[in-house]
């Protein structure tokens, strides 16, 4: 490690650099250098080359030394060493554990108080109301984004909040990149954050590096990340697990005109890993609408058919919908591969041959673990056995995981410590995992990562592919008439409530494009810009429909999902391909009966693709009066358009 430097040591040193002696400084010269050093900072730089950062990150990095008060500063460099270094002290503080059955993964548990992302807390600031939020029908409640008045998040943040909140820590500085470094596509990121374990899986979900500063130069722009866990010392309340944070106030605000993030009081990873929400959706949404691209919660996923022809699918499912067994898939029929590019966001720009190209922002995987396991997602199981750190899962008396659903893949009475320390056994009441417990490893190391995955270019994408948790009436699968009938259809995607957020119960949600807890401006707007991009001389993808959740009367799975899903993304293909495999229906065009190969599966076709008219009337209706009450006179006409087609032809029904 570096010896301690002071900054204020270098900046008399830089001074001397620049002036033959220190006597021929006038008092300007002084200010002007406080004022690029962005003030007098006075705490050591306990690792890293203070005197390497641009100019404009000093003066971020003292703006926030001063406001938070943190005893050092340790500018990371993504190296191994260095993680090694922190994951050795985190360990012998008890904030992790080795598993000893496996190669460098460890486990966390947290407070029980902080297990999931706070959408309750969690705000957009801008001026303007209304370019964060749509205007909602009088009396209703919006759920698309909430809005925090600039006056409102600096009294919030950094008066009430921030002051002091690192006394007694260190603040690291991460700089990282989401996508590869240096990437046409790829934007970067400098998070500031008083917790190692935010350190950590910042380097597995995102490319930390020193090179960061060579791509940023002198003043290159980036997105501010500033994360605390709310907990000074002295601390003010008992820290539970060895994990510290202040779930009481809890807040996470965006500022996409300044495209910066300060979020307070949480170190769960949607909350505290502000390269994966917070930019990559919620202040890339933003940055992709002002320059004409797409960010937006979606595997990507290469398929390829047994005579070799590869297509590239971007898909958006609701948190905790199966998008990483989606993007994971092993097909359950011969000949297919499927090579996945990511697993949870995807950033699509068209190229200048009017291609719709995507990368994955993000290095890593920060996976939901309950109901993962071999049968249902092997190669998941395989990515996660080296190099991870698992959140809130259940310990094996051997060093290793357990979670809902791996029932079949441990010894029969195995004693397990479940993710609240308590002893337990399979059959036992409770559950061993947290249902929003977590994987988070690296993707390079998934045993079917497409060799492409971290091509700067992207992959040209083929289909867009919108789906969700459906138990009544919707199709498994279904094709947008158009690309605007496609935007309509994602605006009025629905799903079950998950864990992933606070939500409790099994009640169907809107959550219109998968986006509604990552939108980072008005959705009115947002749904102007998926329109506008269609463009004649565009190569649109075509957008589908999926549905893998759909009950029988007797409340069972009417398709066997997981590897037979490349029946499914068969069809899609063979549509994109133009073959003439689909009938239109009032809500779309349906696979013609028999074109979707159900061969050696016993599902019935009428199960799966019928159309319960007195379903689609009261959908209609339903999405309707939720587009009327939430999007208001922000909707755009194309989609009411779309919406009036659809009801007239459910009508006809
Ligand atoms: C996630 C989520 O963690 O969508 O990916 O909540
Ligand atoms: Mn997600």
């Amino acid at each position: 490690m570096n010896e301690i430097i002071s900054p204020k040591m270098e900046t008399v040193n830089n001074m001397r650099n620049r002036h033959d002696s220190l006597a021929d400084l006038t008092s300007r010269d002084m200010e002007d250098f406080m004022e690029e050093m962005g003030g007098e900072i006075s705490v050591p730089v306990l690792n890293g080359d203070w005197d390497a950062l641009p100019a404009n990150v000093r003066k971020y990095i003292a703006e926030n030394v001063r406001l938070c008060r943190p005893k050092g500063v340790f500018i990371c460099d993504g190296s191994d060493e260095e993680a090694e270094e922190i994951t050795e002290k985190m360990v012998n503080r008890g904030l992790l554990t080795k598993l000893d059955k496996y190669e460098n993964c460890y486990l966390c548990r947290t407070d029980p108080a902080d297990v999931a992302r706070v959408e309750g807390r969690t705000f957009i600031v801008t001026k303007e109301k209304f370019e964060t939020v749509p205007h909602v029908q009088e009396g209703v409640k919006g759920i698309l984004g909430q809005w925090m008045s600039p006056e409102d998040a600096e009294r919030e943040m950094v008066q009430d909040r921030f002051p002091g909140c690192m006394k007694g820590r260190v603040m690291y500085v991460i700089p990282f990149s989401m996508g590869p470094v240096g990437g046409a596509l790829s934007k970067v990121g400098v998070q500031l954050t008083d917790f190692n374990y935010v350190v950590l899986s910042m380097r597995i979900m995102t490319r930390v590096s020193s090179k960061i500063w060579d791509v940023l130069g002198e003043n290159g722009e980036f997105v501010q990340c500033i994360h605390s866990i709310g907990a000074p010392r002295p601390l003010q309340r008992k820290v539970i697990n060895h994990w510290p944070c202040n779930p009481e106030r809890i807040m996470i605000t965006h500022f996409p005109d300044q495209r910066k993030i300060m979020s307070y009081g949480s170190g769960y990873g949607g909350n505290s890993l502000l390269g994966k929400k917070c930019f990559a959706l919620r202040i890339a949404s933003r940055i992709a609408k002002d320059e004409g691209w797409l960010a937006e919660h979606m595997l990507i996923l290469g398929v390829t058919n047994p005579q070799g022809e590869e297509k590239f699918i971007a898909a958006a499912f609701p948190s905790a919908c199966g998008k990483t067994n989606l993007a994971m898939l092993t097909p359950s029929l011969p000949g297919w591969k499927v090579r996945c590019l990511g697993d949870d966001i995807a950033w699509m720009r068209f190229d200048d041959e009017g291609r719709l190209r995507a990368i994955n922002p993000e290095a890593g995987f920060f996976g939901v673990a309950p109901g993962t396991n071999k049968k249902t997602n092997p190669v998941a199981m395989e990515t996660c056995m080296k190099n991870t750190i698992f959140t809130n899962v259940g310990m094996t008396a051997d060093g290793g995981v357990f979670w809902e659903g791996m029932e079949k893949e441990i010894e029969r009475e195995q004693k397990i410590t479940t993710w609240l320390g308590d002893q337990w056994k399979v059959g036992d009441k409770g559950k061993a995992a947290h249902p929003n417990s977590r994987f988070c490893c690296p993707a390079s190391q998934c045993p079917i990562i497409h060799d492409k995955w971290e091509d700067p270019a992207g992959v040209p994408i083929d289909a867009i592919v919108f789906g969700g948790r459906r138990p009544e009436g919707v199709p498994l699968v279904f094709e947008a008439f158009d690309w605007e009938h496609g935007v309509m259809l994602g605006a009025a995607l629905k799903s079950e409530a998950t864990a992933a957020a606070e939500f409790k119960g099994k009640q169907i949600m809107h959550d219109p494009m998968a986006m509604r807890p990552f939108m980072g401006y008005n959705f009115g707007d947002y749904l102007q810009h998926w329109s506008d991009l269609n463009k004649p001389e565009r190569q649109m993808p075509k957008i589908f429909h999926v549905n893998w959740f759909r009950l029988n009367d007797n409340g069972k799975f009417v398709w066997p999902g997981f590897g037979d899903n490349i029946r499914v993304l068969d069809w899609i293909c063979r549509r994109v391909n133009g073959e003439d495999i689909a009938v239109p229906s009032a809500i779309g065009q349906l696979p013609v009966e028999g074109s979707l190969n159900l061969k050696g599966l016993n599902v019935s076709w009428e199960e799966n693709f019928s159309l319960p008219k007195k379903y689609w009337v009261e959908d209609i209706e339903e999405t309707k009066s939720f587009l009327q009450a939430q999007v208001g006179c922000d909707l755009p006409l194309t989609i009411s358009d779309e919406v009036a087609k659809q009801e007239e032809r459910i009508r006809l029904m």
